[in-house]
């Protein structure tokens, strides 16, 4: 791990600037922990991707904490969208002191899954890097020449082992950052409707119509309402989800309600606010 920071470092100290690219839902725990630090001197831009996936009036608040309280330029984009990668690319590059005879040099970093390909492939205006919803298919660092002397550098993306709050590295599971193969669907559908429980019933309501909505109304005392296990295993039951002689099959409701999630069925959800990140005041401390 030390060796790729040290990489890091390195391309960090051969570019112009950085196009950091986050899930909007989830920009905190999506942030490579050493980029706030190895970047601090460089022009640098948090492109909050999957905005069409995201809570508007979280990401408004994750714009406002980032470019206001943190004082780091953001944006929020959907780099499958048109245009708007460029727009942050544009945002980007503004930064820097512009000498024409020069080209800049803009490093693309981010984990997996976060976009970063899609992004360079926009930019392009041509596939020029392999996507999918399967982490980390870049392998090699990879430059693009743009329009208007910019060259692009693409990295693979690193995941960093994210080991506290736990919440932190459930959230990157849900946004796919991390093998399919490597996560436990159960936890993470309990994550998952924990969250959506709690902060997004009526989506819940309006997704799966066999549910009672005085069982999610937030007038009613958690006690009398619907638990994150109840809520899978009505779900389970209501989508048929069984094993041999009815029982709950939770993997496959599990499964069902990630995927959901993960496709914007249920909706625009956020998995973090800037308010579970402030208290503790996290967001600098890990760099
Ligand atoms: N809904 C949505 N999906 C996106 C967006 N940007 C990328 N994706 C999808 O996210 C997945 C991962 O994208 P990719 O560019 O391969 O990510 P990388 O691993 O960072 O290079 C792919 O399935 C993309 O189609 C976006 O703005 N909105
Ligand atoms: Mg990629």
């Amino acid at each position: 791990m030390l060796d790729t920071k040290n990489q890091l470092k390195q391309s960090i100290s051969k570019v112009d600037a950085i196009l950091e690219i986050l899930d909007a839902r989830l920009p905190v725990a999506s942030a490579n922990p050493f980029v706030n630090n190895l970047g601090k001197d460089k022009a640098r831009l948090k492109v909050l991707n999957k905005t069409d996936l995201a809570d508007p009036a979280v990401t408004q608040a994750w714009l406002d904490y980032f470019s206001q309280d943190l004082k780091i330029p953001a944006a929020a984009i959907s780099g499958t969208v048109p245009g708007e990668a460029g727009k942050a690319l544009q945002a980007c590059v503004s930064q820097v002191q512009r000498n024409r005879a020069r080209k800049i040099k803009v490093m693309v970093v981010g984990i997996p899954n976060t976009g970063k390909s899609t992004i360079l492939n926009s930019l392009a205006g041509k596939k020029v890097a392999k996507t999918g919803n399967v982490p980390a298919v870049t392998r090699h660092q990879q430059r693009t020449s743009l329009a208007n002397n910019i060259d692009i550098y693409d990295t693979p993306g690193i995941l960093w082992p994210v080991i506290e709050p736990r919440e932190r590295a459930l959230a990157l599971a849900v946004s796919g950052a991390i093998s399919d193969t490597a996560v436990d669907y159960h936890e993470l559908a309990f994550y998952a409707a924990t969250l959506m429980i709690a902060r997004y019933p009526e989506f819940l309501l309006a997704r799966y119509d066999f549910l009672e909505e005085a069982a999610l109304s937030r007038s009613q005392p958690d006690t009398s309402r619907l638990d994150a296990s109840q809520f899978i295993d009505t779900v389970g039951r209501a989508r048929g989800c069984l094993k041999k002689g009815g029982i709950i099959d939770y993997q496959k409701a599990s499964e069902l309600i990630i995927r959901d999630l993960r496709s914007g069925r249920i909706g625009r959800i956020s998995y973090e606010t800037p308010e579970d990140i402030e208290p503790a005041n996290e967001t600098e401390a890990h760099t």
